[in-house]
This record gives structure tokens, C-alpha cells and sequence, in this order.
């Protein structure tokens, strides 16, 4: 270890190394197991009633014909479940009224959607047929909606003195950005499957969270956390939408411990668009004072969240990061923000890749332009004279979080750089006296990622083999591969000597799972701790049993050898025979064993710059994104070829949400797109040329030096994008448009700009 508690290597290097992914053989040719794969003897399928309205009073549920249908097996209503206890919420500010979820709606429903009966049947088909037959009478009543809406969560941010900044200021520019609901929209929907033998539960979730969800079926349940097992098999993609137990989930238990048989429920898409959790839906606006040098001096802002009609784990999350994370990279020091969070009768809302920084991005990077265009700055030059310095790390935030490192001065250089960003503005003046419509768009993030703890294991096998158990889940991002590079390099095996366990609740220690851009900076460092600590097992065995000193022991792939004479050697296997003893049969069991729980001393702050590049055709207003040249700084890498693919599919759903995505309800709560026919996700084609180019500023508070990189498509790109539109329109004089930035909305707004035009020529 070196001063900073981070990893000196000497030998051979797996770790910064392009691995390629050992996931995916399987992967692609069919092998991967979800949960729909798994279908136990005697399985029994779950279907359930869900309201009609957005809210009203149950007058009559009537199962009857439900229940006589051939094949049914079981019907629950509320009153079957009453004794069921309440999931998790994560209070993390204080001032938050709970909005507990119901598994099953009792008196009165909230949402389009919410489960009111649960119905078990031999077949799928049935259990839906039976569906189709309740009986459910419900007398609608008012929707909530805007000003009447409950507020549910509220919180301050203040510090220096806003309201002088303010006073000083020479010019102050305001901005409102909204937010439309989005889906997470993971390839594999929603699925559940639990059983019930002995006493104990085993539940498999298509979740990002096993041991969360563990922890909440068991207090749901009242049952000890030893009775309860959750294995999250292959795991379609997440994005924040499956971090949380929904009441699918908990109803698949309960019936699975009711009726003793295994019973299983999988979302259908319109399902998952309906009812499992959104993201974003927040309404922002903000105001920045301005010196007339270009000093950013102020920052007042808004925040209102929807968080719909209950709390998942993490509903408080997303308006929390999103006030915490708003200057950005920039120095301001007089800040006042405000977040708030309401009502409605709609689904919940909870975190999706991102979780508020993109809409602290998105807010703060649309005032950096507005401010630029006051003070007929260039905005890349307006930024680069308000960001944080180099030097100045730690540093402090006005919200009160530390920023651990980073070089925001040498983004915004490379990014110029890589972008020819002078050239660009050289090819727009004469782009527009051709008469086209061209535009260019920069965006700077910061993206925390990486708190709290998390755990790993790592053990010698009888047979010689490595086990690496961790408390990270996965679900696409290639977990084992990235995890099999740094045990690979600690202990001087090759990956393939390693097995890596994650996502069953029995094998792995207690963890947190796979979300928040956490897994390589905090599982990882904790993976690195496990296997310092199983190596001095090893050379204190080796040691032993080589006749040595314990430094004098070297681990290579074939096993552990002297230093000064390396003929002196033991295969791994007979090192760990020598230990155990006696063969018993079992070649996994433990020779030596390393366990911790790695606690991060702080987070780490990813950042990056993004410039886009857009032209808008003058006839249809179809925005084409030419290119995006992006920087990104993930600090120590651990593998480049992981990094790419998580840095290009959040890329893809950013430019969902900046230019497609929405989720609609009209003004009775009636969802208006609830199929793929109607909400529109990016394919292929939309995707524009990206070339990403890195800095690693190594985060000092993990031993891998290692940041998050899952969500900062979805942070930077967006902003990038909706200021290059807004940069290609604003000769028309258009500004403020709102996401998505559909061809119609663009074509509209360049209508109505030639019509106020034309009136004022007149
Ligand atoms: S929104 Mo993420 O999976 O923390």
C-alpha cells in the first residue's frame, strides 16, 4: 500500500487491462437464466387485479367468477394480507411524510395500476383470464394535481449570502427546465418467483438490490433473515427501476408461504410501464447573478419533485442529489435552494440512472448559456472562467459535500481540444449564412458516486481456485469480469482462476447491490481489501509450509513460490490440501478466507465535459445530432472496453430523455403510454457518433482510485444536447424549449418565431 491506502503493484497488471467480458458467451447465446427461465415442479403463476382509476373509493370487488374459473387456485384481497409489515424507505433528510407502499389496495385506491387482488392459477393464461373476470366497482374521485397537490418531502440548501449576490449582481438570468416522467425500461421487465420448503423462503427477483430485498421480505414477513433467501439470477438491465421491492414482489412471497408451492409473476412491458417505478418528472427553475466580468457570483433555485402515489426505497433520493450536486463544477458562493417533493396519483417515482444529477445538470448548464448569451460570452470561455481550480481539492461546496479530486480545466481543454471546438464555431457562422440551422452544445458534470460501504470475500478453494464473493450485485454491467481482474492482479493468478459470486444472499456477504455508480469504486475497493487480506493468509501459510519468510513468498498462477529460490514452490491446491487435511469431497471448501466490509472515507465525484453538435432540418424540425465528443473522468480505470459500454448506453438514454421520451397521463390519471407504441425509446439509428476520450484523476477515497461511470450519459448528454438545439434556434430567437425535443415541438417553435417575426416586421 502507498501513503494514500492504495494499491502499489509490482508484478503482472490485470486491472486498467481491456478483459474481455466472460459473461457474455453465455449471454448472447441464449444461456443467460432470468427469472422467467426459472419454472419449478408444480409452479403456480400470479396475476393480479389493478385499478382502473387514478383514485377512488372501492365500492365493490367482487372474485366470485374469478375464483370458479378452472385453475384457480387462490384469490387475495387486502384482508388476506393485513398483518403484512412495511417495506424500507430511506429517509435521508429529515423532513419526509412516508407514503408507505401497499401491497394490496384495502378501502381505496391512488394510482392506474395499483394491485387491488392478487389471483394464483396452474398457467399464466388462466391466472390473467381470471384476471379479466373481478369484478371491481370503484367510485372515482378527484385527481391530484397541481397546486392542490400534498407536499410530501422538503429541503433547504443556503450558504453565503445569496440575497447580496444577488443585490451585486449586474446581470441575472432565470431559467425553468421540466422534466418529463421517464421509464427505466430495462430489456428484462420486472419478474418474480418464490418458494416455500421447510420454513423458508427462497425468492429470485429481477433486482439490483438482493440483500435489501432480503431484508424486506423477512420484516414483511415476520420471518428471521435466516429463513429468507433471495438470488438475483441474470439481471436485464436495472437502471434504478429495480432497487426497490415493489408489492409484486412481496405478494409472489406471501402466496409462495401461503399455498407452499412455488408461484411466479413476470411483468408484461405495459405492466412495467404502468407500474413499476419512474424517473425524473421534476420541475426546476433557477436564477443566476452575474458580474459583468463573467463571475458567476449567486444561485437561487427550485426544485419540485413529483414522487406519485407511495415511497420506494429510495423516493427521496433523486431531489436530494439534485439540490446537493447543483453548482456543479462551478465556484458560487451565495447559494439558496429549495427542493420539494408532492403527491400524485400516479406511480411512484423513485431513482433512474442519474438520480437528480441530471437534473442539477440540466438546470445549471442551461443557466451557464443563458447567462453566456447575456453577456455576449462564448459559452465554453464562460465556463472555463468559473470552474473550481485543479488546486483546489478537497473542496468544499456551498451544499455542503466535498468534492475529492478532479480537473475540471483539463476536461474543458481536451474537450475543446478533441471537438475543434474553434473550428466548429468558424463552420457555424458560415453553416448559417448558407441558411442552416446548426448548433453547438457544452455540458460539464459532477457525478457522485461511491458512499457509504460495502463487502467481499475472497477465498482459497480446496481445488486451488479462487472464490470472490461480493455484496455488489449485477445486471449487464459485467461484474464478474471486472472483479475477476482485480483479485487476478492482487493475488498474481490468472482471471480465470477466479470465480466471482454476487447477487444470491446465501453466497455472498451482506451488501448493498448494484446501483449509484458505486460497485467497482466501493465493491471493488472492498474486493481489494478481501484479497490483501486472503494474500497474507497465503504467505503466512506458504511461509509455513515452504520453510521461508512470509515476504519472501510470491504468488504467481501456478501457486506460491520462495523469492530466493523459486524452484521452492507449492501449487495452490496443495497448499490448500495442506491445510485442510483429509479430502472430504467437497473441492470448493475453504482453504483460507478474507471477509470485510469496506467503508469509503468519503464519496467519490466523477466529472466530465460533453460538446454536441446538432442540425436541425428547416422543414420538419428533426434535430440530427451529428457528434459528441465527451471526456469523461472516471478516475482509475479498471477496464476500458467496461467503461465505453457504460459511458455509450447511458449516452443512449440520455438522448432519450433529451430528444424522445415521455411519459403521459392525462388530467383524470389515465396513463397515455402504456405500450412501446406510444413511449418512444432510442434504437440503434438515433445513436450519433461519440468519440470519449478520459482523464483519470484518482479518487482518494477508495484503495482503487476508481470513480462511477453507469450514470454519466445520463448526466451530461442530455444538457449537451438541449444546448445544442438551443443554440441552433437561437437566431429565431427561440428559447426555453422543453424535452423531449421532439421534431414537432422544434418545428412548432420555429413557426411561432417566424410568425412573432413577421408581426413585428408588419
Ligand atoms: S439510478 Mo441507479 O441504478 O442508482
Amino acid at each position: 500500500m502507498d501513503a494514500n491506502g492504495q494499491i502499489d503493484r509490482a508484478g503482472k497488471s490485470w486491472m486498467g487491462q481491456t478483459v474481455r467480458r466472460r459473461e457474455d458467451q453465455r449471454l448472447v447465446t441464449g444461456q443467460g437464466r432470468y427469472v422467467d427461465d426459472l419454472t419449478p415442479e408444480g409452479c403456480l403463476h400470479l396475476e393480479f387485479v389493478r385499478s382502473q382509476f387514478a383514485h377512488g373509493d372501492i365500492v365493490e370487488l367482487d372474485l366470485d367468477e374469478a375464483r370458479a374459473l378452472d385453475g384457480v387456485v387462490a384469490v387475495f384481497t387486502a384482508a388476506d394480507i393485513a398483518d403484512l409489515g412495511a417495506a424500507a424507505i430511506n429517509l435521508l433528510i429529515p423532513d419526509v411524510q412516508p407514503q408507505p407502499m401497499r401491497v394490496l389496495a384495502a378501502e381505496r385506491v391512488e394510482a392506474v395500476g395499483q394491485p387491488v387482488a392478487a389471483i394464483v392459477a396452474t398457467s399464466r393464461a388462466i391466472a390473467r383470464d381470471a384476471a379479466q373476470l373481478a369484478g371491481l366497482d370503484i367510485d372515482a374521485l378527484p385527481v391530484a394535481a397541481g397546486d392542490e397537490r400534498r407536499e410530501l418531502l422538503t429541503h433547504d440548501w443556503r450558504s453565503g449570502d445569496a440575497e447580496a449576490a444577488f443585490a451585486a449582481a449586474d446581470h441575472v438570468v432565470g431559467i425553468t427546465v421540466e422534466h418529463s416522467l421517464l421509464a427505466p425500461m430495462a430489456l428484462e421487465p420486472r419478474a418474480a418467483l418464490a418458494d416455500w420448503r421447510e420454513g423458508r423462503l427462497t425468492a429470485w427477483l429481477s433486482t439490483q438490490t438482493p440483500h435489501r430485498a432480503r431484508d424486506d421480505l423477512a420484516r414483511m414477513l415476520a420471518l428471521p433473515l435466516a429463513q429468507v433467501r433471495v438470488i438475483a439470477p441474470d439481471v436485464g438491465g436495472a437502471f434504478g427501476g429495480k432497487a426497490s421491492i415493489y408489492p409484486e414482489d412481496v405478494m409472489v412471497a406471501f402466496a409462495a408461504r401461503r399455498l407452499g408451492a412455488p408461484v411466479k409473476w413476470c411483468a408484461t412491458r405495459s405492466d412495467d410501464l404502468l407500474a413499476a417505478t419512474h424517473g425524473r418528472g421534476a420541475t426546476t427553475s433557477g436564477e443566476l447573478a452575474v458580474a459583468a466580468d463573467g463571475t458567476v457570483l449567486g444561485l437561487r433555485a427550485k426544485l419540485a419533485f413529483q414522487l406519485g402515489s407511495w415511497m420506494p426505497f429510495s423516493a427521496v433520493i433523486p431531489a436530494r442529489n439534485a439540490g446537493r450536486i447543483l453548482p456543479g463544477p462551478y465556484r458560487v458562493e451565495g447559494i439558496d435552494i429549495g427542493a420539494k417533493g408532492y403527491f400524485a396519483n400516479r406511480a411512484a417515482v423513485g431513482i433512474y440512472r442519474g438520480a437528480g444529477r441530471p437534473e442539477a445538470t440540466m438546470l445549471m448548464e442551461r443557466l451557464m448559456d443563458e447567462a453566456a448569451r447575456v453577456l455576449s460570452l462564448d459559452p465554453l470561455e464562460f465556463r472555463q472562467r468559473n470552474l473550481i481550480a485543479a488546486d483546489a481539492f478537497p473542496y468544499a461546496t456551498p451544499t455542503g459535500e466535498t468534492l475529492d479530486s478532479g480537473n475540471y480545466q483539463a476536461l474543458v481543454d481536451m474537450a475543446r481540444h478533441h471537438a475543434g471546438y474553434d473550428a466548429l464555431r468558424a463552420r457555424q457562422a458560415e453553416l448559417r449564412r448558407d441558411g442552416k440551422i446548426f448548433g453547438i452544445g457544452v455540458s460539464l458534470y459532477i457525478e457522485p458516486c461511491g458512499q457509504g460501504w460495502e463487502s467481499a470475500t475472497a477465498s482459497l478453494c480446496r481445488d486451488g481456485t479462487i472464490i470472490a464473493a461480493t455484496g455488489s450485485s449485477a445486471q449487464g454491467q459485467g461484474r464478474e469480469t471486472a472483479f475477476s481482474q482485480i483479485v487476478a492482479d492482487l493475488l498474481q493468478v490468472a482471471p480465470e482462476q477466479v470465480t466471482v459470486r454476487h447477487g444470491d444472499t446465501k453466497e455472498s456477504p451482506t451488501g448493498i447491490g448494484a446501483l449509484a455508480s458505486r460497485s467497482t469504486a466501493i465493491g471493488g475497493g472492498a474486493m481489494v481489501r478481501a484479497c490483501e487480506g486472503l494474500l497474507e493468509q497465503v504467505r503466512r501459510a506458504g511461509a509455513e509450509l515452504l520453510q521461508c519468510r512470509e515476504d519472501e513468498i510470491v504468488p504467481g498462477e501456478a501457486g506460491v513460490s520462495v523469492a530466493s529460490d523459486t524452484g521452492r514452490m507449492a501449487s495452490w491446491e496443495t497448499l490448500a490440501g495442506h491445510l485442510l487435511g483429509p479430502e472430504t469431497g467437497d473441492p470448493k471448501e475453504a482453504a483460507l478466507c478474507s471477509s470485510v466490509v469496506f467503508h469509503a472515507d468519503g464519496e467519490a465525484w466523477a466529472s466530465g465535459c460533453c460538446i454536441a453538435t446538432v442540425i436541425i432540418d428547416e422543414d420538419t424540425g428533426t434535430p440530427t445530432i451529428e457528434e459528441v465528443v465527451w471526456v469523461d473522468d472516471a478516475g482509475v480505470v479498471l477496464n476500458p472496453m467496461l467503461v465505453r459500454g457504460q459511458l455509450v448506453g447511458g449516452m443512449a438514454q440520455g438522448l432519450g430523455e433529451a430528444l424522445m421520451e415521455r411519459i403521459v397521463y392525462d388530467e383524470d390519471g389515465q396513463m397515455l403510454t402504456g405500450s412501446l407504441m406510444d413511449y418512444a425509446v432510442p434504437r440503434a439509428a438515433d445513436i450519433p457518433p461519440v468519440r470519449i476520450e478520459k482523464i483519470e484523476t484518482p479518487s482518494p477515497t477508495n484503495p482503487l482510485g476508481a470513480k462511477g461511470v453507469g450514470e454519466a450519459g445520463c448526466i451530461g448528454i442530455p444538457a449537451a444536447i438541449v444546448n445544442a438545439v438551443g443554440d441552433a434556434l437561437s437566431p429565431f430567437g427561440v428559447r426555453g424549449l422543453q424535452m423531449p425535443l421532439t421534431s414537432e415541438r422544434i418545428w412548432r417553435a420555429m413557426q411561432d418565431a417566424a410568425g412573432r417575426r413577421s408581426n413585428v416586421d408588419q
